[in-house]
Formats: C-alpha cells, sequence, structure tokens
C-alpha cells in the first residue's frame, strides 16, 4: 500500500495553473488512482439475478462484483470480490470522496451508460436544504468504469443536475443504452424527477429539448424524498445470470 500511495502522491504533483484540473480529475480528493484498464479482450460478464442484484467485474481486476438495487440511490451497497465470499462492502459515503463527504444526502447509481462493456458510476452529494433557490450539488458526476471501491474511475465528468436527493437507473428512450432518473429540488419548493440520457460520451451534461421532454414535476411541494422513481428492468440492458452467478 505504501508504494501505492507513493505513486499517488507523485501522480499528484502538477504545476500551480494544472492543479485545478487534477482536482477535476479525482486527484486528490482522498480516492486513490484509477484502476488499470484491462486489455480490450478481457471478457466483462455482466448479468443480473432473478432478483435484481448486477454481477460484473467492477474495477476490473478479475474478480466478480455485485451491486444491490436501491430505490433512492442512497442505500445502493457494492460488494468488490464478492465472488470469492468475502467482499468488500462500500456504499455512496465510501465512494464519494472527500468533496462529498459531509454531504446531506449522497446518491449512487451503477450502470454502463456508455456502452464500452464497463459499467459506470454515478454519483451526486448534495448539502442541506438552503430556501427557496437550488443548490448545487457538491458533486454529480458520472465516473467512467472500471471504477474502484474507493469511486475512482478511469475518467469524471460533471452532470448539470440541480440539488439531486435521489438517483436511479432508468430506460426513458430504448436505445439500449441506460439512462439516469435523478430526482432534487428545481427550486421554490417544487421537485422534479429529471433524465440525463445515456449515450457513447456516458451521461448527457445538461438539458435539451430531447431529455427535457421526459422532465415530471413531483405532485407534491417539498417533498425532499421522491414519491415514484423511473426505474428500469435491468434485464433490457444485461444477460441474466446462470449458474452459480445467479445465486443471490
Ligand atoms: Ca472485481
Ligand atoms: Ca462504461
Ligand atoms: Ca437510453
Amino acid at each position: 500500500m505504501r508504494g501505492g500511495g507513493r505513486t499517488a502522491w507523485r501522480a499528484c504533483r502538477v504545476p500551480a495553473l494544472a492543479v485545478s484540473l487534477a482536482l477535476l480529475a479525482g486527484c486528490g480528493d482522498g480516492r486513490g488512482d484509477p484502476p488499470a484498464r484491462p486489455d480490450a479482450g478481457h471478457q466483462t460478464g455482466s448479468c443480473v439475478t432473478a432478483t435484481g442484484v448486477l454481477v460484473a467485474d467492477l474495477d476490473g481486476d478479475g474478480t466478480t462484483d455485485r451491486v444491490s438495487s436501491s430505490y433512492t440511490g442512497a442505500d445502493l451497497t457494492v460488494t468488490f470480490g464478492a465472488g470469492g465470499g468475502r467482499g468488500t462492502e462500500v456504499g455512496p459515503r465510501d465512494l464519494v470522496g472527500d468533496r462529498g463527504e459531509d454531504a446531506e444526502d449522497v446518491v449512487a447509481v451503477v450502470a454502463d451508460f456508455d456502452r464500452d462493456g464497463w459499467n459506470d458510476l454515478f454519483i451526486a452529494a448534495t448539502d442541506a436544504f438552503s430556501g427557496d433557490s437550488p443548490i448545487e450539488p457538491a458533486v454529480s458526476e458520472v465516473r467512467l468504469g472500471p471504477f474502484s471501491a474507493r469511486g475512482r474511475g478511469q475518467s469524471d465528468h460533471h452532470v448539470d443536475l440541480t440539488e439531486p436527493r435521489a438517483a436511479a437507473v432508468a430506460d426513458y428512450d430504448h436505445d439500449r443504452y441506460p439512462d439516469l432518473a435523478a430526482y432534487g429540488h428545481a427550486g421554490d419548493g417544487v421537485y422534479a424527477t429529471t433524465a440525463r440520457l445515456g449515450g457513447a460520451q456516458g451521461l448527457d451534461r445538461t438539458s435539451d429539448d430531447t431529455n427535457g421532454k421526459y422532465l415530471k414535476e413531483a405532485e407534491q411541494t417539498d417533498r425532499q424524498t421522491p414519491a415514484y422513481m423511473p426505474k428500469a428492468d435491468l434485464k433490457t440492458f444485461y444477460p441474466t445470470c446462470t449458474g452459480t452467478t445467479g445465486e443471490d
């Protein structure tokens, strides 16, 4: 571990003008180095069990990892190295990094948003409600896989969302790319579920005419927990597990 720490430290010694870029890349925010990207021929073999558990190699180390389903993304459980029976279990607060660790809400979902064969992490961290204007989240980004048990992926990409409080994997446009549904405060106590569509770049970053048509305002104001979240059938995106990997 000491060697890995020195490597990370060296990787973060950058000229002052590049510091902000390094921070944007996740360097120095407690998440360490990204997992090595395996060879192109490496088989990821993602599948979903009968009870909706995603079975995949998330960090590219050749061991099987598991992702439990979660209604709002707050209680997402990711178990790295579960194949051997003694996995490392982490949740959104373990994955978010220093920028979001003190936030009121931390939510995360896992899906292969860019369909490159590696599952990606979307994670958001948002401070406590503070009035009529929606607050900007401390973290709202898709981290392209493979990603580590500390939430460090190959690259981070900011996703523009206002005050996200819940997240789920959705299937809005049925194009085989998984989509993100994010529930959050739109202002003046109005909450809404917004769509960010998956695609070759990961997720689309901002509202536009394409994803805007899926926006759905909550029926009640001041409701920080969604009464309903869109939820994709993961079998749309992954084959059903067979054999021992299908056991929950
Ligand atoms: Ca693994
Ligand atoms: Ca991916
Ligand atoms: Ca889609």
